[in-house]
């Protein structure tokens, strides 16, 4: 197995979707775990990319079309995850979105679709969401969870806001706040106010499970 994560590893360091395509489709047929082949095969990737970016040996195309590659085969596994489903005992209402002004979406994606596979009601709100409508939609669908996602120390910030609005709408009391994404951290998460903060897919819904003390 190592070798075929080093390949989905590869596929991403080349940008090349129709490789990511392939081999999500070849794991699902060699029945592989898809939340390992996500995590320590694509995703493990696209953070290479990132590094490569950083210091400056991919430019702003190969970063995108690694993305690309990675949503590409997330989209091929993400049925095969839902199917996961271990409980579809219902374990309360999730919206999630990107924060205002970020478009970063492969980890609040993943994100999403473990709580889903967990029995969570998921509403996902996609990218670049403005604070207000965290705020209406949390209210609208009478939420037990708001889940921010940010990738930008420039977006954070509204992880923040959104929470000062839920307070001012008068339903902060009523719901969770979990927060996550590469620059937040428990800290920032208490500093902020949030009730909660996941470094990842997996623990965010051990966290959202715990909550419910399930
Ligand atoms: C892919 C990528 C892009 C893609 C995004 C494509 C897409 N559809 O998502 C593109 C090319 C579009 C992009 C654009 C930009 N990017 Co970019 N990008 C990345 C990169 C390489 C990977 C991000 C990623 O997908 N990681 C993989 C996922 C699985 O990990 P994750 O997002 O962290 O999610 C996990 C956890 O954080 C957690 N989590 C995430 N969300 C949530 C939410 C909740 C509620 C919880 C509990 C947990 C949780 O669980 C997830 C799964 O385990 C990062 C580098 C990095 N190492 O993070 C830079 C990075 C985030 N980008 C960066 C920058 C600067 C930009 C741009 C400004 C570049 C530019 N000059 O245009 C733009 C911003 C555009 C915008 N307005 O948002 C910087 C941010 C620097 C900073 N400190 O703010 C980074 C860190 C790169 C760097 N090292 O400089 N980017």
């Amino acid at each position: 197995m190592q070798n075929f994560l080093e390949k989905c590893f590869e596929s991403v360091l080349q940008g090349s979707k129709e490789k990511a395509i392939e081999l999500a489709q070849e794991s699902i047929e060699l029945q592989y775990d898809p939340l390992k082949v996500v995590d320590e095969g694509f995703v493990k990737g696209i953070k290479k990319v990132g590094e490569l970016w950083e210091e400056g040996t991919y430019f702003l195309p190969e970063l995108v079309l690694g993305a690309e590659a990675v949503k590409s085969a997330l989209s091929v596994l993400q049925p095969i995850l839902l199917q996961r489903n271990i409980q579809r005992k219902n374990s309360g209402k999730v919206i999630i979105g990107t924060v205002q002004g970020d478009i970063h979406d492969i980890g609040k994606t993943i994100v999403a679709t473990m709580l889903s596979a967990h029995g969570f009601e998921v509403v996902d709100l996609g990218v670049d969401v403005p604070n207000h409508i965290f705020v209406q939609k949390a209210k609208e669908q009478k939420v037990d969870f708001v889940c921010m996602s940010s990738l930008l120390t420039t977006t954070m910030q509204n992880q923040a806001k959104v929470i000062e609005e839920l307070a001012k709408a008068k339903i902060r009391e009523n719901l969770k706040v979990m927060v996550g994404g590469a620059p937040t951290s428990q800290e920032w998460a208490k500093q902020i106010g949030a009730d909660l903060y996941a470094e990842n897919a997996v623990e965010a819904v051990k966290v959202a499970k715990s909550v419910l003390g399930e």
